[in-house]
């Protein structure tokens, strides 16, 4: 693993104290004796975390910073700590729990709130066992939280775990419903059925600048909100943006990736997530200023390969290394200057390196979708009228100018193959000289 243990530390406490009214109290890194281990830590570890969770008052719940416990674990330890406990994931769905604010992604959330409820079910049968073994057993000491499922003992375990694995079928159902909703409102915006605009997705990893970037591209900006915390966005959204030669693109805003986030947690993500699929180019935004910026583009490598992202979209990928006005200079020119990757750095904040980066995402755009650039010779009664129609198909146009003897316009764009076949269909061909 390249990441070390304290800057992984450092960023459990943010994704805690991203959730309001928790504080981290103490923090720890603690060897870990077996993952599979019902205890997780090694019997000396366990008592000297006993100590100091017995004995401090201030301690209301225990993280763990794995990505899930299982149910063994969980009872194992809460049994001895007597307190709340959380792992990687229970902490991810209590901050996408309060802040979602749309129908989908609140759909999401109760998605990836399924597995949750499984161990919960699971962990229910334990303690009536438990309960049979020892009657005078005092569970609401030990179990903090209402962890039963629901006490009514006339539905069977098999049921309930039924229960749920259908309401995970009908949830994944209205997500693609809303899915598919968003793509027909994207098809009917677009001008032309025949060329709908190009699609940027913007991924990376979580507070790299994703929205703030999209929020300095696009046209209109107003719905976008970046902010200093952890899962800022949790819902994909797009935005109108225009390159340079008037094209116009769509960016989409994506959920930031995390590293060691539990496979629920991202198949719950995954409808929306897909539509990174449908995207032109894939943009990823690193903080090239944070400490484990190549563990979090690892992470983010990882998670496209789960989310089953094409490799031939990751293979042209364009990285844009974010937040370099918070690093000291020298690092900046030595990633300017390897010209072999698509690396742009930038500061978003300081309006830096954005117009190298729009130019890099036109040419990329041009290379992708098999352009060439043409010259037209126009009358110029028709001028505004072609010059209107190129823009509405999507044509880049790089230069007009008038012949010498004004009678004509002389125009160098920027078309793909199909819509210079729509053109000579609308307008005489002798309109392109070579
Ligand atoms: N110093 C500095 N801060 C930046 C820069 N770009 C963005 N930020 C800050 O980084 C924080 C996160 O920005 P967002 O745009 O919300 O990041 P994101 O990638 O969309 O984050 P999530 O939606 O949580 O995944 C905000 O406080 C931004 O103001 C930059 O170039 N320099
Ligand atoms: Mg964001």
């Amino acid at each position: 693993m390249i990441t070390n243990p304290y800057l992984q530390l450092d960023e459990l406490v943010s994704l805690i104290e991203t959730l309001p009214n928790y504080r981290v109290f103490k923090k720890l890194v603690v060897p870990i004796k077996d993952y599979k281990n019902d205890s997780i830590f090694g019997r000396g570890k366990v008592e000297e975390l006993t100590e100091i969770i017995k004995h401090d008052t201030n301690i209301d719940g225990v993280v763990i910073g794995l990505s899930s416990i299982d149910v063994a674990q969980y009872i194992t330890l809460q049994k001895i700590w007597r307190k709340p406990l959380y792992d990687k994931y229970r902490i991810i769905l209590q901050i996408f729990k309060h802040y979602a604010k749309t129908n989908e992604s609140r759909l999401q959330i109760a998605l990836a709130e399924i597995p949750y409820l499984k161990m919960k079910l699971r962990m229910n049968q334990q303690i009536v066992k438990m309960k049979e073994i020892d009657p005078t057993l005092d569970i609401s000491s030990i179990f903090h939280e209402n962890i039963y499922f629901n006490n009514d003992n006339r539905t069977s375990f098999h049921e309930k775990l039924e229960i749920l694995n259908q309401r995970e079928d009908k949830l994944k159902k209205s997500l693609e419903k809303i899915k598919q909703g968003r793509e027909n409102r994207k098809m009917s915006n677009s001008s032309s059925l025949q060329n709908p605009y190009p699609i940027i997705a913007v991924i990376g990893y979580t507070n790299s600048g994703k929205t703030s970037l999209i929020k300095a591209l696009a046209v209109n900006q107003t719905k976008l909100s970046p902010e200093n915390r952890l899962f800022a966005t949790l819902d994909v959204s797009l935005h109108q943006g225009i390159l340079p030669y008037s094209e116009k693109v769509l960016y989409l805003d994506t959920i930031g990736f995390i590293s060691d986030i539990p496979v629920s947690l991202i198949s719950a993500f995954q409808v929306t997530l897909s539509d990174i699929n449908r995207a032109d180019i894939l943009l990823h935004v690193r903080d090239a200023s944070h400490p484990d910026t190549n563990f979090q583009n690892l992470t983010v490598m990882e998670t496209l390969k789960s989310l089953g992202i094409k490799q031939e979209l990751i293979d042209n990928m364009i990285e844009v290394h974010n937040k370099i006005d918070l690093l000291p200079k020298l690092t900046v020119h030595t990633k300017i200057e390897n010209p072999k990757l698509k690396i742009f750095p930038t500061s978003i904040t300081k309006s830096v390196g954005l117009s190298e980066l729009l130019t890099g995402i036109h040419m990329l755009l041009l290379k992708r979708q098999n352009k060439s650039t043409i010259h037209l010779k126009i009358p110029i009664q028709l001028y505004s009228k072609i010059y209107s129609y190129l823009l509405k198909m999507n044509a880049s146009i790089v230069k007009t100018e008038p012949t010498d003897d004004s009678q004509n316009y002389m125009l160098e764009i920027v078309i793909d193959q199909k819509t210079l076949s729509i053109f000579k269909i609308n307008f005489d061909p002798r309109y392109i000289v070579v």
